[in-house]
């Protein structure tokens, strides 16, 4: 099988090894230009450890202390979790300084920021080899244990995903967590995948239920609460990892108030796909209504758009793979000179380059000496250009490192409305890349909040009509590859000095438009005006 396949890539090189090198130079694109800043920054995170963190290796960019400055939280695997507090100015240099947080557990494989309990301070979940983790915030990045408290049962698995909703009418989240092979089987783990689990919140009005397991589970390494079809109800999509499991498939699962979950099936469209799921990004193209997501996997990453007419019980969940039309399969690597075939994980759409359109960062990274595959494999930054087709700049921005790296954080850390990109390795030092392009384009940033529960407004969707087009976003939490992150969500706006944006809130009220000033911040609270931040 993996000889067919070798044999069917070997073709698609021959066909597609065309430079794109002097494309660039002729029609405008910007390419954004990143700098190294990783020894003065104050980061030294390893991901360590054998076996069982070939996989993992998370960050979370998310604010701990309230000045609204992006805090990191890297896992360690076989080392301690840690976390990093901001100390950068705004648009200064990028400098964070490790703090005793209470995180420092060993066996952390991801960690994603979640507000849980509603109290406006950042809560963690810890992803580990053995337990999860729920770590309440408790303000100036400190945090405590909380699986007791929220009676949560953090289970003796290899945890390597998550996900959460809040489900209509809950004023606590619905948290979906997902697990890998059976630790103790590693001379035979094929065929051990371990249940994933769904923990909704308990009846009482305190924390959680005991969990149902989201059988079959097909050890998944990614999870996305995302509202598909535009329902109002988010359904939880789950990208598997083909090496181990048998009989399995990507899964889209049904998940509704009140009722088990289910799957989708082949008769409501969802068709069978097996490939090594590690990552999940969702974007929404220009003028679009619906996501379309990034599947990072070894070298056949897909890029699937919803290719079904709406009916009167809307789409159905059937999806074209578009990676290879659009320049965007990034099957090999792009320079170093290793042909081999690729390994992707973390997948984060983001505009590096402000010109309005989001741009897209593949981590990649051999799973260990694996010799199929390639050992020097950088990772990717691909531009979104107008005509909707990516081209790798990787190389021309200044981000070509051979470490191997898995989770990755884009966030724009000094806030000088340029997205700046840290990135962890197995084995080494995580990376921290400053976004210091001379001249790129405007942007706004936003941070939603509303009242009681889901403070973050998680299923909420922001739209931002630049002039030329309407860009949307919907604000989720879970997916990539073990982290993710939370906090300011960022428009690139090209030349607008103002644009229109309005939000539609989770339960499906939608704001007026209103016009605000580019190269800003807003703090948009629901039922107020935005409103400008900056750190004076
Ligand atoms: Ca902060
Ligand atoms: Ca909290
Ligand atoms: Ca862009
Ligand atoms: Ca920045």
């Amino acid at each position: 099988m993996l000889t067919r396949y070798l044999f069917t890539l070997s073709l698609l090189i021959a066909s597609y090894g065309v430079s794109t090198e002097h494309v660039r130079a002729n029609d405008g694109l910007v390419v954004p230009r990143f700098e190294d800043v990783t020894a003065q920054s104050g980061i030294t995170s390893f991901y360590k450890g054998d076996w069982q963190y070939m996989v993992g290796g998370g960050a979370a960019a998310f604010d701990c202390n309230g000045d609204q400055f992006p805090d990191l939280a890297l896992a360690g695997g076989e080392g301690t979790a840690s976390l990093f507090v901001n100390k950068s100015k705004q648009g200064g240099a990028l400098q964070f300084e490790r703090a005793t947080s209470g995180i420092e557990l060993n066996g952390v494989t991801g960690i994603y920021p979640i507000d849980i309990d509603g109290d406006g301070l950042i809560d963690l979940v810890l992803l580990r080899v053995g337990e999860a983790v729920l770590m309440r915030g408790l303000g100036e990045c400190r945090f405590e244990r909380a699986n007791e408290a929220w009676h949560f049962d953090g289970g003796n698995a290899w945890w390597t995903s998550f996900s959460a909703t809040w489900e209509k009418g809950s004023k606590w989240p619905t948290l979906a967590f997902g697990s890998y092979i059976n630790p103790r089987s590693e001379d035979n783990p094929w065929g051990s995948c371990t249940d994933n689990q769904l923990f909704r919140p308990h009846d009482d009005g305190n924390g959680f239920a005991k969990p149902v397991a989201l059988k079959p589970s097909y050890c998944a390494l990614s999870m996305l609460f995302t509202d598909w079809n535009r329902s109002g109800t988010p359904s939880l999509r789950v990208s598997n990892d083909r090496e181990y499991y048998e009989g399995g498939q990507e899964q889209l699962w049904h998940v509704e108030p009140g009722k088990e979950p289910r799957l989708y099936t082949d008769a409501e469209g969802w068709k069978f796909l097996k490939i090594w799921g590690m990552g999940i990004a969702s974007t929404v193209f220009p003028n679009e209504n619906y996501p379309s997501y990034f599947l990072t996997s070894m070298s056949d990453n897909k890029l699937q758009v919803l290719n079904s007419a709406k009916s009167d019980t809307g789409p159905m969940p059937i999806y074209k793979d578009i990676a290879y039309d659009r320049g965007a399969i990034a099957y090999r690597p792009y320079t170093g000179g290793d042909l081999k075939p690729s390994t992707a994980w973390h997948a984060q759409f983001e505009d590096v380059n402000n010109d309005g359109y989001f741009d897209l960062f593949v981590a990649k990274g051999n799973v260990d000496r694996m010799p199929d595959f390639a050992a020097k494999d950088p990772s990717n930054l691909m531009m979104q250009r107008p005509d909707g087709r990516f081209e790798e700049v990787g190389d021309a921005a200044g981000i070509v490192r051979f470490a191997s790296a898995r989770g990755a954080a884009l966030a724009d850390f000094n806030l000088d409305g340029k997205m700046d990109i840290l990135v962890t390795n197995r084995r080494e030092n995580a990376t921290l890349w400053q976004n210091v392009s001379p001249s790129i384009g405007n942007f706004i940033a936003i941070h939603l909040h509303q009242e009681g529960s889901n403070a973050d407004a998680i299923g909420a969707w922001i739209e931002v009509d630049n002039g030329n087009h309407i860009n949307r976003r919907e604000i989720t939490i879970g997916g990539g590859h073990a982290g993710g992150h939370l906090g300011w969500i960022h428009f690139g706006v090209g030349d607008a000095k103002e644009v229109k944006m309005r939000t539609i809130w989770p339960d499906g009220q939608a704001d007026e438009w209103a016009t605000i000033a580019s190269n800003a911040y807003y703090r948009l609270s629901r039922g107020q005006a935005p409103k400008a931040w900056n750190s004076n």
